[in-house]
């Protein structure tokens, strides 16, 4: 017998609009001939010309020269934030038609399938930076629809950090690496970031989702998404509504340990694009539902805080959210750079039906993300790029510049025009032409904002009250690396005291850890951006009593737990292992929809007590424990015995078992893990199951630190 698994092939998607533009621009290189770009055969790719055998190259070697210099202008320059990324296509769908609050043609009917490429991101690091820094996650969409590209360029937390775009460069150049050595890549954990952070205290709401669970996540595919800024959506009478997008994962919302996604960064550093590249190849196809919160016009007024204001959301019981449709990623790209490297997201790319609002973060954003491609993608022709083409047809006057590559015809490239017979012509609202909502604008020129933007801590408050305590815990104890990681002592001491206006509690908690106290009263630090000359009161921050005090959709502690689909299980093993336990124990696990991998401390195929062999997927050495959601050490008195005296197998284990991920064993594999210190080990196969779906067992991660790992 052999318990090895073969990759299931995935069902092939169905074949979609752009997949079918894509189409024309691969080249599948099997069975061709070599060639120069200009299609000459190459007879000799190893040589280059030289004079004699032995003698200096050739200027003359046009091979070689193209080669070469096409190979010196590969790279391009990288995202300025979220430079760090993986993609994947897919399709969505809405369950009934939206035209009760948008025409967006693509919202309309629930037998259209809409084509979509999906980029996650981290937002600090370079391009080459790990996968598992604490940091915002990026949930870009771009929706090839009929009526021209719509792109939801989102993140995985509903707020933002400051309120108003001109405050971004300041933002992104503190928690960059710092300017004179360029250290640390990745990384918050730093003096300028926290230097900026504690004189904005705009920013705290924020602060408290980044320092929480949600900004390690288990996975791309286990993350919510948010549109952040309140968008319009239009209907066909013109009426419109105010609208907040969320995308809900149907895997749950599932995060990492701190403690883990520092090891994996050591062990993978591609552990989440790998993990949704994986995901989309064996056919489990990420999905998530796009989720709306609508609020009428006439409510624009009623809340504690200002829809316009980025850093605050609006709770889920204040307005339900309605999941009107469904995401499926289920297509890998072809080609890294040509596709998730060169694809071009803007707020600004609408529909008829969707619009924007005020938000001061949103309009600075629909400047930046064209002009960023002119410098990242080398001009304005970025949209003739085949992963940003739309499917919709395009026609208008705009011509030439670098790398063009539509050949347009015709003699008339200006509107109006008789040459031309008067094309392309103007298509009007009847035609489906984008038509602005006609919002009544008034009021002087002023640099300010709205009154209720200054409530900078009533939100970061109901975010820490609606967490659990293991989630609360876990807050804590990442405001006591970042700030413990600061050189000036000064910065900490601000944080503390912007931490108190949230909860003395969590002040103190933070301080304690820090070996610093919480001062009886203490103004919190003005945002220096104000104006010396303004009334000051209107600057200090404000507090507006809230109308609810908790918030069940701000925890992860109740997101769905039902599932092991995606899992990824260690069954340990060493050679005498129970070869049949291990055959039942991953047909439960594949059955399920989990992923098994039989560890052993040497790579091969091992000897089951039955004689049977076992095919080992991975050596201890190659892996760690971090890697997975959940170990089982098989038995078989060999196999158990010689697991217990490996060190690498006890580490592993005992690592599990204090990211409290599910640990059990079977027959002698049980003795195996109370002689590593794990007193109580799963026991049986259904336990085990419900153990994983339930992601971790927090009750245990107190107790579990006294383990050696
Ligand atoms: Fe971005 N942002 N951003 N951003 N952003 C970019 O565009 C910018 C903001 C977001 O996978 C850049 O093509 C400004 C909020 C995502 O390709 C750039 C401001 C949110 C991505 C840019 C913001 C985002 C970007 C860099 C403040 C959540 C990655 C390269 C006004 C709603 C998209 C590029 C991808 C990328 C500017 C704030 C999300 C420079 C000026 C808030 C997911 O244009």
């Amino acid at each position: 017998m052999t318990t090895k698994r073969r990759k299931t092939a995935a069902p092939r998607p169905r074949r979609d609009a752009k997949q079918e533009q894509l189409e024309t621009h691969r080249e599948v290189a099997d069975e061709q001939l070599l060639t120069t770009d200009q299609g000459l055969r190459i007879n000799d790719d190893q040589n280059s010309l030289k004079a004699g055998a032995r003698g200096p190259s050739l200027l003359e070697d046009f091979i070689l020269r193209e080669k070469i210099t096409h190979f010196d202008h590969e790279r391009i320059p990288e995202r300025v934030v979220h430079a760090r990324g993986a993609a994947a296509h897919g399709h969505f769908r809405v369950y009934k038609s939206l035209a009760r609050y948008t025409k967006a043609a693509f919202l309309q009917d629930p037998a259209r399938t809409t084509p979509v490429f999906v980029r996650f991101s981290t937002v600090a690091g370079s391009r080459g930076s790990s996968d598992l820094a604490r940091d915002v996650r990026g949930f870009a969409a771009k929706f090839y629809t009929d009526e021209g590209n719509f792109d939801l360029v989102g993140n995985n937390i509903p707020i933002f950090f400051i309120q108003d775009a001109v405050k971004f460069p300041d933002l992104i150049h503190a928690v960059k690496p710092e300017p004179r050595h360029e250290i640390p890549q990745a990384a918050s954990a730093h003096d300028t970031f926290w230097d900026f952070v504690s004189l904005m205290p705009e920013s705290m709401h924020m602060i408290m989702w980044a320092m929480s669970d949600r900004a390690i996540p288990r996975s791309f595919r286990m993350m919510e998404g948010f549109g952040i800024h309140t968008f319009k959506l239009v209907d066909a009478r013109g009426a419109a509504r105010f609208v907040k997008f969320h995308w809900k994962p149907l895997l749950g919302v599932h995060s990492l340990l701190w403690d883990e996604a520092v090891k994996i960064s050591g062990k993978d550093p591609d552990f989440h694009r790998r993990d949704l590249w994986e995901a989309i190849e064996t056919g489990a196809y990420p999905e998530w539902e796009l989720g709306l919160q609508i609020i009428p016009e006439a409510d624009e007024e009623t809340f504690d805080f200002d829809l316009l204001d980025p850093t605050k959301l609006v709770p889920e019981e204040l307005v339900p959210v309605e999941r009107v449709g469904r995401l499926t990623l289920d297509r890998n790209p072809d080609n890294f750079f040509a596709e998730t490297e060169q694809v071009a997201f803007h707020p600004g790319h609408l529909v008829p039906g969707i619009d924007f609002t005020n938000d001061p973060l949103l309009q600075g954003r629909l400047f930046s993300y064209t002009d960023t491609q002119l410098t990242r993608l080398g001009g304005p022709n970025f949209h003739e790029i085949p992963i940003n083409r739309p499917v919709a047809p395009l026609h208008n006057n705009q011509r030439d510049g670098l790398m063009r590559q539509t050949i347009n015809t015709g003699q008339a490239a200006y509107h109006p025009n008789t040459i031309g017979g008067g094309c392309p012509m103007q298509a009007g609202g009847a035609m489906g032409g984008f038509v602005t909502h006609p919002q009544t604008l008034e009021g002087p020129k002023v640099r300010e904002r709205g009154r209720k933007f200054f409530d900078h801590f009533s939100q970061a408050t109901l975010f820490w009250n609606s967490q659990s305590e293991p989630e609360k815990r876990h807050i804590v104890q990442a405001f006591r690396f970042e700030l413990g990681k600061l050189d000036r002592p000064a910065i900490a001491e601000r944080m503390v005291v912007m931490l108190a206006q949230v909860d003395r509690g969590l002040a103190s908690r933070v301080a304690e850890g820090l070996g610093l106290t919480v001062p009886a009263k203490s103004d919190v630090p003005l945002n220096q951006s104000v104006p010396a000359d303004g009334d000051p009161r209107n600057f200090q921050p404000i507090r507006i009593k809230q109308k609810i005090a908790r918030s069940t959709a701000l925890s992860m502690a109740d997101t769905i737990k039902d599932t092991i689909k995606t899992r990824k299980v260690a069954i340990l093993a060493a050679d005498g292992v129970d070869e049949r336990e291990v055959a039942g124990l991953v047909r439960a696990l594949i059955a399920g929809g989990a992923v098994p991998k039989i560890i052993a401390p040497r790579g091969g195929t091992l000897e089951g007590a039955g004689g049977e062999g076992v095919d080992v997927d991975w050596s201890l050495l190659t892996v760690g424990s971090v890697l997975f959601d959940a170990v089982f050490v098989s038995g078989g008195a060999k196999s158990s015995d010689a697991l217990a005296s490996d060190g690498a197998a006890v580490l592993f284990v005992r690592e599990a078992y204090k990211h409290c991920k599910a640990v059990g064993g079977g027959g002698t594999g049980l003795a195996m893990l109370k002689a590593s210190g794990i007193t109580d080990p799963i026991a049986t196969v259904p336990a085990f199951l419900k153990a994983i779906a339930q992601h971790r067992d927090w009750s245990r991660e107190e107790r579990a630190q006294g383990i050696p790992a």
